[in-house]
């Protein structure tokens, strides 16, 4: 079996925030920041849920953290043995990503070893385990404080209105009630194997097992911790849930047992291997490992969040990043999670409905923050400004229409990916024409032209409001009408009954023509005499400087860059792929030599302010034979979350946490790019530009519902595509 190790072997306060991203474990349903077992709210430690929100008054709404079962304190001959208070002989921080494990080691003065391993079981996934041992070289009285701790770290709450710690026994138990009702029960298990004396106590917030015995030289005690957790969202008495589940609970051991196996299945199914690069190989499966960690597995409705389970940053909500980014890796990985992901869409479709209509408009218009039942948690005031503290106006939520083509572009891919329509069927036609008619009646005609315009918008480059024509939302506001023209096409041919009730609930029939005329006359960026397509009407008439001469016009380090005034938002400065992001998604479209051209201008003009950024640039720099090029880039994706010092703030927001569109945009970046993967009806053909030192890559996916080794190089024997 290979191994995936991530470790560190200092200890640095100031690191915690990074460190409680790089070391999470998760299994779909939440996600345990890799803090320490010391370690509360003040290191940000938290055990997110997945698709479970709350809102505290005017506050944002936002994922709840959990009660926190795995808080321990220890003392030895009295005196608390914790980071950072005690000053550590030897420490050590690891996540065995292979096996899905995080483990610490702190040898403190004196002598006292504390050694704690846990997880998030992949399989079962309401249960959490651990496994903590105390070893000392002298004798000593030791004292450990286990406890479910319900002080938990908000952005914006408080979120539980009422806290109900208490025990039963052996049992542990908190019952929280959020602002908005539901509840989250946590029940935990802690068994110590040496003669001990054990005292519960309850108080406001926690409910702690205090274990008091001592330990002869040498010696070593084991604390076994199980704990599950259940919401109301799964089941109607959550607290019964929680005591019955750790009360069928079986070992620690047996846990692990079930829990590595699993991992181990999953790695078989995502294989991927990098013959020549050691970082890189390692990178790309650290990528893989948290994709993978917050798969939504044991559901057939929900997606990932842009944070995936770090934590509260962004709303815990859905953007783009799942369909454009990640869906990629859950197709190729697997397929059954990519479906979720487009279920939860099809399951969003009123709030997306509902959200049209507050416009004025006509169809689905997604939520550009999505959380439950497609609220869009976007706020209105989504950045604030670094020198007043004020709110400041943004429009993502109101002209990021790219969205809905998001989502359209992410169930036609399933289909292609598969070779199964059944998603149609399953209410995806019904989302397809929803955002068909959604495009539709944001359009603008020029009279004159006979042209039809998508005006004031936002492109995936959030620093230029209110544009014109981008380039990139028009071609997707295109594909969207085109996509309803071929897939009603194939719908009156093959599945005639579903086409006539999905036609006489919707009356779409009558539109088809609008949206064939649509296709021909909205309004098209062409690429320029040099192959340069117009990001938006008038971008080339901004001022043209270079990233750097923008950034040294801030005047605070955490300055948002666009807006009404940012430094960036009169200059052709951008935040984050655009054009090239296009150029990608519709590749069949465009000639080699445009994706050159383009790619030389707008490189030097990215700031890749967003980690969805260097991924595409990676991919642009593959289809114009640049490999090296596109290597750097393709690495500042996969290593999103391992190098410490990303971008932690936007203004004074907040936006820490892990990164899973980059990690799927590094997997892009090495199928589609290096490997140069196009997928026909008949199977996959390979098309390899490798970077200096690569001498094969293999990866293991699946196509058309079958196992594929794609494999060049040095591994080109075990391919079967
Ligand atoms: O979806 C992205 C957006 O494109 C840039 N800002 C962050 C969002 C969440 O990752």
């Amino acid at each position: 079996m290979q191994t995936l190790l991530i470790q560190t072997h200092d200890y640095d306060a100031e690191k915690l925030p990074s460190r409680g991203n790089s070391f999470l474990i998760a299994n779909g349903y939440m996600g345990v920041r890799g803090t320490l077992e010391e370690h509360g709210k003040e290191a940000l430690a938290a055990v997110n849920l997945a698709g479970l929100y709350d809102r505290y008054g005017q506050g944002w709404r936002e994922p709840i953290n959990a009660p926190h079962p795995f808080s321990i304190r220890l003392f030895a001959n009295g005196s608390p043995l914790a980071l950072p208070l005690t000053a550590p002989l030897a420490h050590c921080q690891q996540l065995d990503a292979q096996r899905g494990v995080h483990l610490r080691e702190t040898r403190f003065a004196g002598g006292v070893t504390f050694a704690c391993e846990r997880i998030a079981h992949m399989e079962q996934v309401h249960l959490l385990a651990s496994q903590a041992k105390v070893t000392v070289e002298q004798d000593a009285s030791i004292q450990i404080i286990a406890a479910i701790d319900g002080d938990v770290w908000d952005i914006h709450g408080p979120h539980f209105r009422m806290l109900e710690p208490s025990s039963q026994g052996q049992l542990l138990t908190v019952l929280a009630t959020t602002n908005e009702g539901d509840q989250v029960a946590v029940c935990a298990q802690h068994t110590l194997d040496c003669p001990h004396t054990r005292t519960n106590q309850a108080d406001g917030k926690a409910t702690s097992a205090i274990f008091t015995f001592s330990l002869r030289a040498g010696e070593t005690a084991t604390l076994s911790t199980v704990a599950a957790i259940y919401t109301s969202k799964d089941v109607p008495l959550p607290l019964s849930a929680a005591l019955d589940a750790v009360r069928r609970c079986p070992s620690y051991p047996v846990l692990l047992d079930t829990h590595t196996a699993c991992w181990q299945r999953l790695w078989q199914a995502a294989d991927i291997a990098i013959d020549g690069d050691a970082e890189a190989e390692h990178a790309i499966r650290y990528s893989a490992y948290h994709l993978l960690s917050i798969a939504p597995r044991h559901c057939s409705s929900l997606s990932v969040p842009a944070r995936g389970l770090s934590g509260q940053t962004y709303k815990g909500a859905i953007f783009w990043d799942t369909e454009m980014f990640m869906l990629d890796f859950y197709l190729a990985t697997l397929p059954e999670v990519a479906k979720t992901l487009m279920h939860y869409r099809i399951d969003t479709l009123e709030g997306a409905r509902a959200k049209a209509r507050e416009y004025g408009l006509r169809g689905a218009f997604y939520a550009w923050e999505s959380q439950e039942g497609g609220y869009d948690a976007c706020s209105d005031y989504n950045v604030t400004d670094v020198f007043t503290g004020r709110p400041m106006r943004t429009y993502f939520r109101d002209r990021q229409i790219h969205i809905t083509a998001a989502v359209v572009y992410g169930l036609n891919k399933v289909v292609r990916w598969t070779g199964d329509p059944a998603l149609w069927l399953e209410g995806g036609a019904e989302v397809l024409m929803e955002a068909a008619r959604f495009y539709h009646s944001l359009l603008v005609k020029r009279v004159e032209q006979d042209a039809y315009e998508l005006r004031d918008v936002i492109g995936p480059d959030e620093y230029h409001e209110h544009v014109n024509n981008n380039a990139y939302t028009n071609e997707m506001a295109r594909f969207v009408w085109q996509c309803a023209l071929d897939t009603t096409a194939w719908l009156a041919r093959e599945h005639p009954a579903d086409y006539a009730k999905l036609d006489k609930k919707l009356g779409f029939s009558a539109e088809l023509p609008a949206y064939r005329q649509a296709v021909e006359r909205l309004v098209r960026q062409e690429p320029g005499k040099d192959g340069v397509i117009e990001q938006f009407d008038g971008y080339f008439a901004l001022e043209d400087t270079t990233v750097d001469a923008v950034r040294a016009r801030l005047q605070d380090p955490r300055e948002y860059w666009g807006g009404a005034y940012g430094v960036a938002s009169q200059t052709q400065v951008i935040k984050q792929a655009d054009v090239i992001t296009l150029l990608f998604m519709q590749r069949e479209r465009y000639r080699r030599e445009i994706v050159h051209a383009n790619y030389d201008y707008y490189l030097p003009r990215t700031e890749h302010g967003s980690s969805l950024s260097a991924c595409m640039y990676a991919l642009a720099a593959c289809t114009i034979g640049r490999p090296d090029d596109a290597y750097p880039l393709f690495l500042k994706s996969a290593q999103a979350d391992l190098v410490e010092g990303g971008k932690e703030w936007a203004g004074l927001v907040y936006i820490g946490g892990t990164h899973p569109a980059a990690a799927g945009g590094a997997y892009m970046a090495l199928l589609w790019g290096f490997l140069g993967a196009t997928a026909q009806r008949d199977g996959l053909t390979l098309n390899p530009v490798l970077p200096q030192g690569w001498r094969g890559v293999r990866l293991r996916v699946q196509h058309y519902g079958r196992p594929v080794t794609l494999a060049c190089g040095s591994w080109a024997k075990d391919a079967n595509h």
